[in-house]
């Protein structure tokens, strides 16, 4: 049993998720974000922290033991939003880290570090980047991060690459994307408790038929996902139309983020 996990994040649609399914997962389960995080239950505390704030983060990292790193800009934003809590936010998250007796850290990477490459290419863990807007180049930053922290002081990291973390697969590309809410619990768990983790990235993608990554190299943590997309075909097929193979929806592995303008405001 852990004493306290950090979930950073923890307003967001994954946070709230994982609020629920990390329950009893440790004795105290630290909530945080700049967005409203409800009432405690019991075994929760709540820290509101902006990410971008070094002093906040250095407090809010203090005492824990696990910290599963969500918050930030999930989608293609401008340059300044996404440098003031992805870039600036995963520094200060690192180095208080740093401080407070190098926790592990799952760090919430995205598809759309490598989001250009073609949906018919199948990726293993020395895919090249091929960020597909701001938000990736944001994601391989925090992923270099933990590479330098491990290589330089030890501290150990997984990099989970999420697909689409949903309850149920929404469309034709999350039948390789998809990364079932169960599976992403019982991967952190398992980095948690792994003897060895280094720093390591993980496709975070359920068991589908239709998958595109290659998680072999990181057999040696144990980590086994059971959900499978190909489940939900037919509730699929009947709803959601086939798009034709030139769309970026169907072409690319970052689907429609291809399709973003770079963003300025
Ligand atoms: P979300 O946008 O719902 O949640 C992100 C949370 O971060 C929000 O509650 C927001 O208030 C908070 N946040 C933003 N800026 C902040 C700052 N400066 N300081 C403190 N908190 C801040 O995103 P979601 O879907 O829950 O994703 C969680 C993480 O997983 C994100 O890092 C996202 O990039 C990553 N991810 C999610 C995927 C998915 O399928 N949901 C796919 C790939 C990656
Ligand atoms: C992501 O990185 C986003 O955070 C999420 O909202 C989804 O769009 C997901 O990728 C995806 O590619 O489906």
């Amino acid at each position: 049993m852990m004493n306290r996990i950090l979930i950073t994040g923890a307003a967001g649609q994954l946070g709230r998720m994982l609020r629920g399914k990390l329950r009893g997962k440790a004795t105290v389960l630290r909530l945080s974000d700049i967005a409203d995080l409800g009432e405690a239950a019991e075994g929760e505390e709540l820290v509101p922290c902006d990410l971008s704030d070094g002093d906040a983060v250095m407090d809010l990292v203090k005492d824990c033991d696990g910290i599963v790193h969500l918050g930030g800009i999930s989608v293609e934003r401008s340059f300044d939003l996404i440098e003031a809590a992805n870039l600036r936010g995963v520094y200060n998250l690192y180095e208080a880290a740093r401080h407070h007796g190098m926790p592990r850290i799952v760090f919430a990477s995205s598809n759309h570090t490598i989001g250009y490459h073609l949906q018919t290419e199948r990726l293993d863990h020395t895919a090249k980047y091929r960020p597909d807007g701001f938000y990736g180049v944001s994601k391989i930053f925090g992923e270099s991060v933990a590479s330098l922290y491990y290589d330089k002081f030890g501290q150990e990291s997984a990099l989970v690459r999420i697909g689409s973390c949903t309850p149920k697969p929404e469309n034709w590309r999350m039948l390789a994307t998809w990364f079932s809410e169960d599976d992403f619990t019982s991967l952190i768990e398992t980095v948690f408790h792994a003897p060895r983790l280094g720093c390591t990235m993980i496709w975070g993608a359920s068991n589908n038929d239709h998958g595109w990554w290659d998680n072999s190299h990181a057999a040696f943590l144990g980590w086994q996902p059971v959900d499978n997309s190909a489940d939900h075909i037919a509730e699929i097929a009947a709803t959601v139309p086939v798009p034709g193979p030139d769309e970026a929806v169907a072409k690319y592995q970052g689907g429609v983020f291809t399709d973003n303008p770079i963003i300025r405001d």
